[in-house]
């Protein structure tokens, strides 16, 4: 009567993810009395063969499989995840007789898609921690699951889990993979192309006891021995009350960690925050204002101003915290004047030492505002792989090649700036190992970016 958790994603790149959201359901189901294995197979030579064999021994009564990445939101270099998980489902679904169940992020933005594309029973939206009873009973007989089932985002979790338990370390110390945590659910913004609402199940903040968190923290670093955290919220400095109170926690808790987040609004870095940030021990983090224009920050949604914008440029560069900035190009009312603003304030506010990455287009994922916008503009529906025409959205009040032609004078011109491509480039793989041979941290775009760009200059990848 077990159930059988897998973790199928072998992305290393550009960050090795431990599977946070599939170990606190595993944890979950524990809680509740549900016998549970998990299955990581991330570092597996052969995740088939291995899959099949933890069956036959298992004898699980369901599968559930965590899909956290559809795809990389890379116009570029497009990469469909979904390609290497279908084999897994089948193999499931060839050897277990039970319910075939998929979560994770990915699976929670376009649920009925995955399910048909995989081949699965039932997707789960959202958290799964409140639902792993229900899928348990499905399997021993209960009432049937349904499609799509929602997950309830106020069920009781941790920040966590005791990665130490459930994984193998050793592969994840080697690349130097940081222990990911969550403070909070939810954001209450509206950018134009996000689904995280639809992930988090919620918009509105579920905040985490500061100091259960803070506490999680000392014993995972205590039990894994890797002291590097990396905050997974989907925006870690909002509300800024609650940031500043978690990050003096941290800083008295004074627990030796280097600590990331990438999920920073420009809306609350003040300097304020930032200096809270520092004292609790962030060495860097990474922001994606997307654009630096105030038509697009409209126009994309961002809900902050551009003042924020060069306040946060400003106080990181007097704090001498790195910032690894993202901007995102081509959206809804981009027009060469917001293309050239927006470089602009990469070339003369961003400090010349903290990496630009440019991403060219929007991928368009359902349900979010920029799949209204393309259904209003009479462009196809999305589907889920990226490769197929017409899944990345352009302005129609931008040229193409004139873009592109931008971006790319800009980003020969400037040594921060790197294409998106680069962050999944052969060198991040390198740097990966180095630093988990040296027993370094996770390396950061901090640290590492203007290194990154010479060698890949060198390597012709750049
Ligand atoms: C933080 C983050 C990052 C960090 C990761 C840091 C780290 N050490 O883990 C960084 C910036 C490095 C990153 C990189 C990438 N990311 Co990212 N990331 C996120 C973010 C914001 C949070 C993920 C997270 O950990 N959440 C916390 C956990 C607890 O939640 P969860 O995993 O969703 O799990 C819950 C539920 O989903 C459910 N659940 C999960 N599994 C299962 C299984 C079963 C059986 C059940 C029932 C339920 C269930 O229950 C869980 C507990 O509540 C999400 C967006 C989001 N809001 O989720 C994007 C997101 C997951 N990333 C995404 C992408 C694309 C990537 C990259 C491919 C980008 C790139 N081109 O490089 C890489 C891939 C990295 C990798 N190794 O896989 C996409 C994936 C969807 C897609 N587009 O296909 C997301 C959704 C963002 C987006 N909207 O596009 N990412
Ligand atoms: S701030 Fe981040 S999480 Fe919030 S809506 Fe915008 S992109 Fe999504």
């Amino acid at each position: 009567m077990t159930l059988l958790l897998v973790n199928p994603n072998r992305e290393t790149k550009p960050v090795p993810a431990m599977p946070v959201g599939l170990l606190r359901v595993a944890e979950a189901a524990e809680r509740e009395g549900v016998p549970v294995q998990v299955l990581d197979l991330a570092f597996a030579s052969r995740p088939e063969r291995l899959l099949r064999a933890t069956i036959a021994k298992v004898k699980p009564s369901a599968v559930g499989f965590t899909v956290r990445n559809i795809d990389n939101a890379d116009f570029r270099a497009p990469r469909f995840y979904l390609d290497e998980v279908r084999p897994l489902v089948a193999v499931a679904r060839e050897c277990c007789t039970g319910p075939i169940v998929i979560g994770g992020a990915g699976a929670s933005m376009a649920p009925e898609a995955v399910r048909l594309d995989l081949g699965a029973d039932c997707v789960v939206v959202g958290p799964g921690e409140g639902v792993v009873t229900r899928i348990h009973d499905a399997a021993t007989g209960g009432e049937r699951l349904p499609t799509v089932l929602f997950g309830p985002a106020d069920h009781p979790t941790n920040p966590a889990a005791d990665y130490a338990r459930w994984l193998n370390l050793a592969p994840w110390k080697r690349l130097a993979a940081p222990l990911p945590v969550q403070s909070r659910r939810g954001c209450p913004r509206k950018c134009v192309y996000c689904n995280y609402a639809a992930i988090d199940g919620t918009s509105k903040y579920v905040l985490g006891d500061v100091d259960e968190v803070v506490d999680c923290i000392r014993e995972l670093v205590e039990r894994t021995r890797i002291p590097h955290v990396e905050f997974v919220d989907s925006t870690f400095n909002s509300p800024p009350t609650y940031a500043i109170a978690l990050c003096e926690a941290l800083a008295r808790a004074d627990l030796g960690v280097s600590l990331g987040a990438s999920g920073i609004t420009p809306r609350y870095a003040s300097r304020e925050v930032l200096e809270a940030m520092k004292a609790a021990g962030f060495s860097a983090i990474w922001c994606s204002p997307d654009t630096a224009a105030p038509e697009t920050i409209r126009s994309y949604g961002k809900g902050f101003a551009r003042d924020d914008l060069s306040v946060m440029a400003r106080s990181a560069e007097e704090l001498g915290f790195t910032v690894m900035w993202s901007f995102l190009f081509g959206g809804p009312g981009e027009t060469e004047s917001t293309v050239a603003e927006t470089l602009r304030f990469a070339r003369e506010e961003i400090p010349a030492d903290h990496p630009v990455m440019l991403t060219s287009r929007m991928r368009i994922y359902p349900g979010t505002e920029l799949a209204r916008i393309v259904q209003a503009e009479g462009l196809p529906a999305p589907v889920l792989d990226p490769r197929v025409p017409g899944q990345f959205y352009l302005s129609s009040h931008v040229d193409a090649e004139r873009l592109d032609a931008m971006l790319f004078e800009a980003h020969e011109s400037l040594p921060n700036l790197m294409y998106l491509a680069a962050a999944q480039g052969p060198v991040v793989g390198l740097l990966q190992r180095m630093n988990g041979l040296l027993g370094r941290r996770q390396p950061t775009w901090a640290d590492y970016a203007p290194i990154r760009r010479r060698v890949m200059k060198m390597l012709g990848r750049a």
